[in-house]
């Protein structure tokens, strides 16, 4: 059997797999389950120039990791990534900074990554590449030689042709996309716009299939949505529903019902919009007052990033703004955390509460759905308000879904959510959780394998 090469921006550490693992690391563990390599960057910034490859050995999976330098992570993690692919494959022109010189790093980086693992490559390894910090790896390793089957999945959405063509020397980024042989995105509307920037921009042929004729090859795109390990999860909420933190947390709310949101602090979950919503509840539904408890996790990220900074800022004024004007002296309406919790704090949080609220502008996925929905107790479920522009709304039709950037609509969906009977929340959590059962981490990585092996 060939071995499995995954390569991704970041490498979690041997010691981060089970329970405490990010969505990433608990998405591929089976894609590695038999063993494998997994390379990408230690997350360290290196003193002086980039530095050797380190490896650690833990279960049959050797990691190995490089360093960046601090001018390649201003470049290329900062930088292009981050300043100007992610805002752009979300939609968010006006917040792209485009620099040449970022661009070079980003190349950079990707010529030094390929470089680094064309060394530790065997002729028959099956090489999966992940996200949009790696795309022009597979060029790389191609002008190395390297004839391996590559693959590549982008975690985050693609935009349409008049939306790519803002991207200075896109052309160039979408001629990388070709060295791959399987590309792989979230959904269908993502495959079916990428395939469009390959035929009007690249003037290329895509075949009804996505298979895609190129100068060196054929290169087919795939929709293959990523999915949890739904049972683990669930028995994780299971049990953190008797656990210190969610006793807590139930003992605070003393009766009153749990609206719960985690993300990361990033300006495309849509948070200013959806605190504006939990506002606007507030003063269209008064009923609600005094019987809702808003709890926001929001993880702080990217905080190198500008945008980063300032959308932290909005939150602080929006937070003190909505408790200033509705909490009662025994009642705080919003609850702001900006730190990560762990995940079998965020399993057990996710049970008690009544409402799940996942409101991003735009999302590849967004594995919060699926772990809220995974969570909840099959006898009395909570609601899902889900986002029609996250990726996950292809596939769970059944929540309540809504156009993030209306807060009126998000209150009258979180309204409903907490008048709806139980027989319907029944009836519709018991759909959402038939399809995150089978959409799942294990069933991701085997149809990807699949196509990738083909
Ligand atoms: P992210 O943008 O990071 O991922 P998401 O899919 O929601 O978004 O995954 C986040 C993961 O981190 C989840 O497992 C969640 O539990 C955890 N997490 C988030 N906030 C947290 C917090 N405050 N505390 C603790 N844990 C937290 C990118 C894309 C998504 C895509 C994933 C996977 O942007 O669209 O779903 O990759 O492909």
């Amino acid at each position: 059997m060939a071995r499995i090469v995954i390569v991704s921006n970041r490498v979690p550490s041997p010691n981060e797999r089970g329970p405490r693992a990010g969505g990433l690391a608990v998405g591929l563990a089976d894609a590695l389950k038999d063993g494998g390599l997994w390379f990408g960057w230690s997350g360290e910034i290196a003193k002086t120039s980039r530095s050797e490859v380190k490896r650690v050995e833990a279960d049959g999976i050797t990691y190995a990791t490089i360093d960046l330098c601090q001018e390649d992570y201003d470049r290329f993690y900062v930088g292009f990534a981050n300043s100007t692919l992610w805002p752009l494959l979300h939609f968010r022109l006006g917040l792209i900074d485009f620099k040449r010189e970022d661009l070079e790093g980003y190349i950079e980086v990707n010529r030094t990554y390929a470089a680094a693992l064309a060394l530790e490559l065997r002729p028959d390894d099956l090489v999966w590449i992940h996200d949009y910090h790696l795309i022009p790896l597979g060029q790389e390793l191609r002008k190395l030689g390297v004839k391996n089957r590559l693959g590549f999945f982008l975690h985050i959405p693609f935009v349409p042709a008049s939306l790519f063509t803002a991207l200075p020397q896109g052309n160039q980024l979408l001629r990388a996309f070709c060295a791959y042989d399987v590309v792989g995105f979230q959904t269908d509307e993502h495959r079916r716009d990428f395939l469009d920037c390959i035929e009007q921009i690249l003037g290329l042929k895509a075949e009804s299939d996505g298979q895609v004729e190129t100068s060196t090859g054929r290169m087919q795109a795939i929709a293959n949505p990523i999915g949890i390990d739904a049972r683990g999860f669930a028995a994780l909420a299971t049990k953190a529903e008797r656990s210190p933190e969610t006793q807590r947390l139930k003992a605070s709310l003393v009766g009153r019902a749990l609206v719960i949101g985690v993300d990361r602090l990033d300006y495309s979950k849509g948070l200013p919009n959806r605190f504006d919503a939990f506002g606007r509840l507030l003063n269209s539904f008064p009923e609600h007052r005094q019987k809702v408890s808003y709890l926001q996790i929001a993880a702080r990220s990217r905080e190198d990033v500008s945008e980063y900074q300032a959308i932290r800022r909005e939150l602080d004024r929006k937070a003190g703004n909505i408790n200033g004007r509705f909490a009662e002296f025994d009642w705080v309406p919003l609850r702001y955390m900006t730190r990560a919790v762990g995940r079998n704090t965020l399993a057990g949080f996710y049970r008690a509460a009544r409402i799940g609220l996942v409101t991003p502008l735009r999302d590849g996925m967004n594995l919060v759905a699926k772990e809220f929905i995974a969570a909840q107790d099959d006898n009395d479920p909570g609601v899902l308000v889900l986002s029609r522009f996250a990726g996950a709304a292809e596939d769970l039709s059944e929540a309540l879904i809504v156009n993030p950037f209306d807060p009126d609509e998000i209150a009258e969906a979180m309204h409903q959510a907490l008048i709806m009977p139980l027989d319907e929340r029944k009836d519709r959590m018991a759909r959402l959780r038939g399809r995150v059962f089978t959409v799942t981490a294990e069933a991701y990585c085997r149809e990807f394998l699949k196509a990738l092996a083909a």
